[in-house]
């Protein structure tokens, strides 16, 4: 399953994020380090599924996640970590435990107070100025990752070259600890030069800068980023955001108000209001009247609508956190893929249609999916809509290659 790591420095809104998205219960406190232990839960993505485009809306059945009318759930880890705070790579605050526990994440969501209201720190002001979290906490997982490689240099180009490795053999064993495959890291190594204009030297010849600069393509290739500017229903944010966009035009930057949908799913569970989440519609009784089930509201709650709806629905759209999951997969390019065992029905076996999806990168060739599927069986071929014929190199895209039907061959194992 996708991982994406939520960070950000202590009472940024980083566990308000993971209830706000996920069915989870995580401990909220306007008080820095209220996370110590990272808190797991599953988030859904949500996708146009492919049940609506062959009209089987009706017989489409998720085995994980959910599918209404067309429109389709598929799971993801989010991982919420204890806050970090500058010099946390020389061991301050929770230090670099939460750090290791974002190894295993695909991307991060770096949750910023937008409001200025908590320093550095998490503690409570007014005026901070966020753009400074943005630079000091890239530069914070950076220092991690350097340091780690660079207490172990001398040793590990004295075996590059005693084993006559390439360095991609070589970093492979250095940053293998963080989830990095073989192609992840040929991907930073790829990147130094389409960031440098000049090729890489062999490794024994790299001085710091060197070093630096391919810890940076990593980390671009292993933590791609979505800016989630949080708090914006608060007066003080408009101004953080504007200039923080200004000096990140490229970021993926979404506005965030995790406190409001956290409020808004509560008084939907409660059924005092019909909203549905990553949208601006939200009704009560006032405006459904009494045949649409809702309970009657107080003043109190009335108000707070009001100004759920003022200050950030009207304003913004929505409370902008579905739209941080929609993010962080479009950084990942992932695709949705379906694989069937009845190509006609798109069933698997036992009724109902589409029961798997799986979230891959857009490019993948689908032999490649077939593996991570089905494992080290010998696949005869494989089978798209209508039955045809797809090759093992063919790749997945959006609405391209994304339903599959594998046949293994008699006999394969
Ligand atoms: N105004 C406003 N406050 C928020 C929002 N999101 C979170 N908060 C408040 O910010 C404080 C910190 O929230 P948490 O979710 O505990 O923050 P955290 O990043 O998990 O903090 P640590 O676990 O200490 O690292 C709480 O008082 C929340 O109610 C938001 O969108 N708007
Ligand atoms: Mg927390």
């Amino acid at each position: 399953m996708v991982v994406i790591g939520l960070v950000g420095k202590p009472s940024s809104g980083k566990s308000t994020t993971l209830n706000s998205l996920t069915d989870a219960n995580a401990k909220v406190g306007a008080f820095p380090f209220t996370t110590i232990d990272p808190n797991k839960a599953t988030g859904y993505l949500e996708v146009d599924c492919a049940c609506a485009r062959v009209g089987k809306q009706e017989e489409c059945s998720p085995t994980y996640g959910y599918c209404r009318d067309g429109k389709r759930g598929v799971p993801i880890m989010l991982l919420d970590v204890a806050g970090l705070v500058p010099n946390a790579h020389l061991g301050r605050g929770l230090g670099n435990k939460f750090l290791s526990d974002l190894t295993e994440a695909d991307c991060l969501i770096h949750i910023v107070d937008a409001s200025g209201c908590t320093d550095a720190e998490g503690k409570a002001t007014r005026g901070y100025d966020p753009l400074k979290d943005i630079e000091w906490l890239q530069e914070e997982i950076f220092r991690w990752i350097l340091g780690n490689l660079m207490d172990k240099w001398p040793s590990v180009v004295k075996r590059h070259i005693a084993t006559k490795s390439t360095a991609l053999e070589t970093l492979r064993q250095q940053l293998g600890g963080y989830s990095a495959n073989k192609k992840l890291i040929g991907k930073a190594l790829d990147r130094y030069p389409e960031v440098h204009g000049t090729p890489l030297p062999p490794l024994e010849k790299w001085d710091q800068d060197t070093i630096e600069d391919v810890v940076r393509c990593f980390m671009d290739v292993k933590f791609p980023t979505v800016l989630s500017l949080n708090k914006m229903d608060h007066p003080d944010a408009d101004k953080n955001v504007s200039k923080i966009i200004l000096k990140y035009p490229d970021s993926k930057t979404i506005l965030t108000s995790s406190i409001t949908e956290v409020f808004l799913r509560k008084l939907a569970d409660q059924n005092y209001i019909k909203y549905e989440p990553g949208t601006e519609f939200v009704d009560t009784i006032d405006d459904l009247g009494p045949e649409s089930g809702l309970k009657e509201i107080d003043d109190k709650i009335r108000n707070r609508i009001e100004n759920v709806r003022d200050l950030v629905l009207y304003r913004f759209g929505s409370t902008g956190v579905v739209d941080l999951l929609k993010a962080a997969a479009e950084l990942l390019e992932l695709v949705p893929v379906y694989p069937v065992r009845n190509i006609n029905s798109f069933s698997s076996g036992d009724g109902g249609a589409f029961k798997d999806c799986l979230l891959v990168k857009r490019g993948t060739p689908v032999i490649n999916v077939a593996r991570k599927i089905m494992g080290d069986v010998t696949i005869a071929h494989i089978e798209g809509v209508g039955g045809v014929k797809v090759g093992e190199e063919d790749t997945v895209d959006v609405g391209k290659n994304d339903i599959l039907c594998f046949k293994i061959a008699p006999g394969g194992k």
